[in-house]
């Protein structure tokens, strides 16, 4: 019994210890884990007004710290500041940890988030994480803790948190498509659940520039714009259907200016009924007219049968920097938002919520900020869409593609500069395949260039989704080589071909009498000449004579695939 109170008492006292912890410059505690989905807590999350002066305990403050410091960021800089109820401490990402800034302390709520940033986006875009772990909390060995971002009275708006009672977490869904499914606008429910947890997912954001081509399915579609800028259950203080993101007074700056871009050309993402009531909820997409069709240009209007385009190469080549992607949603403000930074910091929590969705699917996301105003003119064109809708981001999302780099070795000491420079196809097959007969995942058709060193060709290409392959690589006259349970990783993977062998002229993947009768047919050919044939001048150098058929009888009777080692 004496044993059992001393447990009691040792329990008591360590609870009190933990909740008398006070906030201080070091290191913070570990986040934990909770079990809740990204879903969820995107589905469940709501501002209150009214925060309480109760202290947080260190463990809330880390959490939420922490996930604010996940999110990347595009300016040249973003400081993340906790003003709590002692001081204003800077939180460093890369040690989780505080150090002291000012004696501010905060006059609302338990504490308070706020940032420097040279772009209110990229303060937005760290705000929903820093939302969503406050959420997660709600069903986990913390207090719950709410949460409201603030602008009135500050210099910027700050992200104020109370410990306070807070509603059940929810998987009620209220964003539901009002179009029929098989018709044009249709998008299936978002999922509210999730087999994720949040945490993890915020652990490993899939923040990249580089996909695979790979389109993205409809219910991937629909995920993402209902992460962005969907319904939720909530209903706001003045009577409004509430969104994934905050807003400042419901205001809702983004809506019926989101567009998504993919291989069936643009849409507008619709929250709300065709009366554009806020009061209203809705899930669904609708189709412009193409660019292409002058009398369709300004305003846009919803696609009325009028021919739709793939615009994405428009996209890729008005915007600098933009990286080749299956799908884009391109973030616009109307011109009288574009002023406010209430209305940039939403752009920022739509970009935030889209990519911690897209990571917890197993996508990735990237964010093309700063749009010059030529850029946004060349966006508008493209698109088709209204001049009063000016973009402000553009999330690229789609699978996650490695850019891989390959060098080969060509044959022939007289191979000039030229001769370098030669056209390959590589092709990569599952681990273990049959490089004849099955069907190649990937194939590219590449262009050499010489090295650095100018003792192999290089070429490269993007978007291979990481994984164990077997890739092959043959020239215009030569072998096949393939190398074996190639492993692509991010950020890059470089690969090593090894020696093509010169001299298959028919590419019948044997070097033998053929292609010697081909070589002795173009004998002493020279470039100059209209006869001359390349496929025999194996060592490129302008002129087919006996360094070819050195070349040719070096390699004879060998066949593709030639096996290079790893
Ligand atoms: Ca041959
Ligand atoms: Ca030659």
């Amino acid at each position: 019994m004496k044993r059992i109170m001393y447990t009691i008492l040792a329990l008591a006292f360590f609870s009190i210890s933990c909740q008398a912890q006070t906030i201080s410059a070091g290191p913070l505690p570990s986040p934990i884990v909770t079990q809740n989905s990204v879903e969820i807590c995107l589905n469940s999350r709501y501002s209150q007004h009214s925060l309480s002066r109760t202290a947080a305990s260190i463990q809330q403050l880390s959490n939420i710290l922490w996930a604010a410091g996940k999110a990347p960021f595009t300016g040249s800089y973003r400081n993340i500041y906790a003003v709590t109820q002692t001081g204003t401490y800077l939180y460093d990402p890369n040690s989780h940890s505080l150090s002291l800034h000012s004696n501010e302390v905060t006059n609302d709520g338990s504490f308070a988030i706020r940032y420097e940033s040279e772009l209110d986006f990229d303060s937005g875009v760290s705000f929903m994480p820093a939302l969503l772990a406050s959420a997660s909390l709600w069903r986990s060995t913390e207090s719950p803790i709410a949460s409201c971002p603030k602008g009135i009275g500050y210099p910027k708006a700050r992200l104020i948190f109370g410990v306070q009672p807070v509603r059940a977490l929810t998987t009620e869904l209220a964003a539901h498509c009002s179009v029929p499914q098989g018709q044009p606008g249709w998008l299936p429910d978002p999922t509210t659940t999730g087999g994720n947890n949040l945490e993890e997912v915020l652990t490993n954001l899939n923040y990249i520039n580089s996909f695979t081509e790979t389109n993205l399915t409809q219910q991937q579609i629909s995920q993402i714009l209902w992460a962005g800028y969907g319904c939720t259950a909530h209903v706001s203080s003045n009577g409004r259907a509430g969104l994934t993101v905050p807003s400042a007074y419901a205001n809702y700056y983004l809506t019926q200016s989101i567009y998504l871009v993919n291989e069936n050309g643009v849409y507008r993402y619709q929250n709300r009924n065709p009366s554009t009531n806020m009061a209203t909820r809705d899930h669904r997409i609708e189709q412009l007219g193409s660019a292409g069709d002058g009398r369709r240009r300004q305003p846009a209007d919803v696609n009325d049968g009028q021919q739709s385009a793939d615009v994405r190469g428009n996209l890729q080549s008005a915007v600098s920097g933009l990286p080749q992607a299956p799908c884009y949603v391109i973030l616009c403000l109307g011109s009288s938002y574009v002023g406010q930074e209430y209305a940039r910091l939403e752009t920022g929590f739509v970009a935030g919520n889209i990519l911690i969705q897209a990571s917890a699917i197993g996508l990735g996301c990237h964010f093309k900020t700063g749009l010059s105003s030529d850029e946004q003119n060349s966006i508008q064109a493209a698109m088709n869409i209204p001049t009063s809708h000016i973009p402000q981001a553009i999330v690229s999302v789609g699978q996650i593609g490695a850019p891989v780099s390959f060098s080969v070795v060509f044959q022939g000491h007289g191979r000039p500069d030229a001769g370098w420079i030669v056209p390959l196809t590589v092709k990569f097959f599952p681990s273990g395949a049959d490089v004849f007969n099955d069907t190649a995942t990937y194939e590219f058709n590449l262009t050499t260039a010489k090295s650095a060193t100018g003792n192999t060709a290089v070429c490269e290409t993007l978007g291979i989704a990481p994984g164990t392959y077997d890739v092959t690589v043959q020239g215009g006259s030569t072998l096949m080589n393939v190398k074996r349970s190639v492993v692509i990783s991010l950020p890059k993977t470089s690969v090593d071909l090894g020696i093509l062998l010169e001299g298959d002229a028919n590419q019948d993947n044997i070097i033998d009498f053929t292609d010697f009768a081909i070589l002795s047919i173009n004998w002493l050919g020279f470039s100059t000449n209209a006869d001359y044939t390349v496929r025999s001048d194996l060592d490129r150098n302008g002129l087919i004579n006996s360094a070819d058929l050195y070349l040719l009888t070096t390699n004879w009777l060998k066949s593709s695939p030639i096996e290079i080692s790893p």
